[in-house]
């Protein structure tokens, strides 16, 4: 486990990564309730709000996009993803290595799926070893997408579902497992007590509205996790800074969402 107090994927030991890997993992469909995310430039400026602390992005808008944002952006490459199209088993192609994120992307944070209980789960979890170890060598904090999948798992978002993919996190060495929230703060905080060092992120999930959003946010935050990596509950808003106005209150500040909501909502 290597110290990530300093990086830039922390903000006073808190995280807000901002997830658009979706053009590969879902495709354009996404796109489609804001058809300006769409444009990488939109997401892009939308990560600049301090908020933020990364963005995690393939290697092909990191290659397009990330030379007129390095100063404003902090970049986390995401180094495999599979298209919705693939109706395989569960796998995630790794299409950029360690090295090539950070000397030729300028990547500050490494992000990396892992589907724990799929057929391929062996060639995964070596592929993770080969991308941590990699990682450390460049002092990059490894943020690993933890999504148990494959025939073994009945409720994906179940406790133990959750508990057992927070828990692989520290037992493969990531610095940060990104789990999908379990329902509650309670079934939270068995997660982020398996997890141990390794901090805890939500994964934002499909959207919903802004107070349910900042609930869940919120219980995840109380129940000891550093934050989490959302993309449709941010990019696919109106009015994405809003959001991040109030997401901003209840991660870095521990307001309510009442107090949040109020911070941030425009009064007639
Ligand atoms: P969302 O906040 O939009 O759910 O994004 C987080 C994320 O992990 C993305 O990085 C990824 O593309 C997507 O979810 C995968 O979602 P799913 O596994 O549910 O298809």
């Amino acid at each position: 486990m290597r110290p990530i107090a300093d990086a830039p994927v922390t903000r006073d030991g808190k995280v807000l990564v901002l997830a658009y890997d979706h053009g590969i993992e879902h495709g354009p469909v996404d796109f489609d309730p804001q058809p300006e995310s769409a444009d990488p430039e939109h997401v892009f400026d939308v990560a600049t709000h301090p908020a933020v602390t990364s963005l995690a992005v393939g290697k092909g808008v990191a290659e397009a996009y990330y030379p007129s944002y390095e100063d404003d952006v902090s970049l986390l490459a995401k180094l495999n993803g599979t298209s919705n199209l693939w109706m395989g088993e569960p796998d995630s192609a790794v299409n950029c290595s360690v090295e090539y994120a950070a000397e030729e992307l300028g990547a500050e944070a490494i992000g990396f799926t892992v589907y724990p209980g799929v057929n391929g789960e062996v060639e995964m979890f070596e592929e993770f070893r080969e991308v941590q170890e990699k990682a450390r060598e460049y002092d990059l904090p490894v943020v690993m997408w933890s999504y148990a999948r494959g025939q073994a798992v009945k409720n994906d978002t179940g406790e133990e579902t959750i508990a057992y993919a927070a828990r692989l996190g520290l037992e493969l060495g990531a610095d940060i497992a990104k789990v999908k929230y379990p329902g509650s703060k309670e079934a939270m905080e068995t997660v982020t007590r398996m997890a141990g060092p390794t901090k805890v992120l939500m994964s934002g999930g499909s959207k919903t509205s802004d107070r349910e959003f900042l609930e869940s946010v919120k219980s995840v935050m109380d129940a000891g996790g550093a934050g989490l990596a959302v993309g449709r509950n941010v990019w696919q808003r109106e009015d994405p800074i809003a959001l991040l106005d109030a997401l901003e209150e209840v991660i870095y500040e521990e307001a309510s969402v009442d107090e949040a909501l109020d911070a941030t909502t425009p009064k007639p």
